[in-house]
């Protein structure tokens, strides 16, 4: 496949709502949008670092810096014959997950427009439709929880995710388990705000019935994660220690998570993104797609990856509306039926850019050609 040219894009996306994690508050998007033309076609993808290194430990300007010094180059030099060989080129580079797959995931996207096939037609998604969660943040009480959960499961949500932290999670999920029963699919994301010595709460979130815990000790943890397993009957899911298939195998091995949240960026891209979900499939461990607070963009990646067979709950890819006031996409991320995604046929992504939207927000852009 031929790339003749990238551009990259400094966007600012306001925030509907102020979300606040463990780890933080974010109110508005700072990403980066990547073009990647070729063949008269353009692929996109999207950086998803947090402006600040406290999920991990990359930021909008570091992915800015290792895609302009390494990685642009190294993809406008070589010979790339499809998308896997951009992470193949990558391997040397240490780390910088979400700049490999910022540039990995809009040559994904041109590859797929050079074919003529869809983005999850591309990466061997059989799924039609997607069933999606959403993750709800943390808010001054517990009742403002409650009130923003009813919302979503009034949309339809197919699962609730909330985000605790020490001193706000025993109390919040149990208002939630009060207000709408055991039924509901709920389920809890410390963002490692714990550690083993707190095993009194992790035990109390123990008996709420969730479908798991996300990632409740530390960010590159994965030995105490292993020990809390075996005390808990919920299972615990893992996001922040899980970089690459590599992780995964020894997570898996060490009995440290029952099910792992794939996030593409974290991962660094489709391709290793594929290859946790055919090693997770092979060991029966069921994964779902996390997110990033992506704009459609990144989305758009998200559902494509969650047609994949494996991907058997559901995802923290909510609908636009849920973020935005206007996403960058057309048409916008709308739900095909209450709480599922319909997964577009078209080629690539499936969604255009919102050019207008986009030079609206936009603070910076730069070109690079060979
Ligand atoms: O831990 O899953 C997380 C957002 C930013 C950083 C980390 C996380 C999240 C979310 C939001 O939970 C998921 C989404 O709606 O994109
Ligand atoms: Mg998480």
């Amino acid at each position: 496949m031929k790339i003749e040219k990238i551009e990259v894009r400094r966007l600012h996306l306001p925030l509907k709502n102020p979300f606040e994690a463990s780890f933080g508050v974010l109110a508005k998007r700072d990403f980066l949008l990547i073009s990647a033309h070729g063949e008269g076609e353009t692929g996109y993808g999207e950086s998803v670092a947090m402006p600040f290194p406290f999920y991990n430990e990359e930021t909008t300007d570091t992915i800015h810096y290792m895609l302009e010094t390494f990685m642009i180059p190294m993809v406008l030099t070589n010979k790339i014959e499809a998308p896997e060989d951009v992470s193949r080129l990558f391997e040397p580079i240490r780390r910088n997950n979400m700049a490999k797959s910022a540039i990995e995931g809009a040559v994904w996207d041109l590859y797929a427009k050079q074919k003529g096939i869809s983005l999850a037609q591309a990466l061997g998604g059989k799924r039609k439709e997607i069933d999606v969660g959403v993750s709800v943040g943390i808010e001054p009480s517990v009742e403002d929880v409650v009130k923003k959960v009813e919302g979503f499961v009034a949309e339809g949500y197919k699962k609730i995710k909330v985000k605790i932290k020490p001193g706000f999670d025993i109390a919040l999920i149990d208002a939630l388990r009060k207000r709408f029963g055991d039924s509901l699919p709920l389920m809890a994301d410390a963002n490692s705000a714990y550690t083993l010595d707190q095993m009194d709460v992790l035990k109390k979130l123990d008996q709420y019935n969730l479908i798991m815990i996300e990632q409740p000790l530390a960010h590159d943890d994965i030995v105490d994660h292993a020990v809390l397993q075996k005390q808990l009957k919920t299972p615990i899911c893992l996001d922040e220690s899980i970089h690459s298939a590599e992780d995964a195998r020894r997570a898996i091995e060490l009995g440290s998570c029952k099910i792992i949240n794939i996030k593409i960026g974290r991962v660094g891209g489709l391709t290793e993104s594929k290859k946790i979900h055919d090693l997770c499939e092979a060991h029966q461990v069921p994964v779902w797609c996390g997110g990033m607070m992506e704009s459609g963009v990144g989305r758009a990646h998200n559902i494509a990856i969650t047609s994949l067979s494996n991907f058997t709950i559901p995802g923290d890819t909510s609908a636009s509306s849920r973020y935005w006031a206007e996403d960058i996409v057309v048409p916008e991320v709308n739900f095909l039926k209450p709480g599922i995604l319909g997964v577009p046929e078209g080629p690539g992504i499936g969604y255009d850019i919102n050019w207008r939207v986009v030079h609206a927000l936009q603070v910076e852009e730069k070109s690079y050609t060979m």
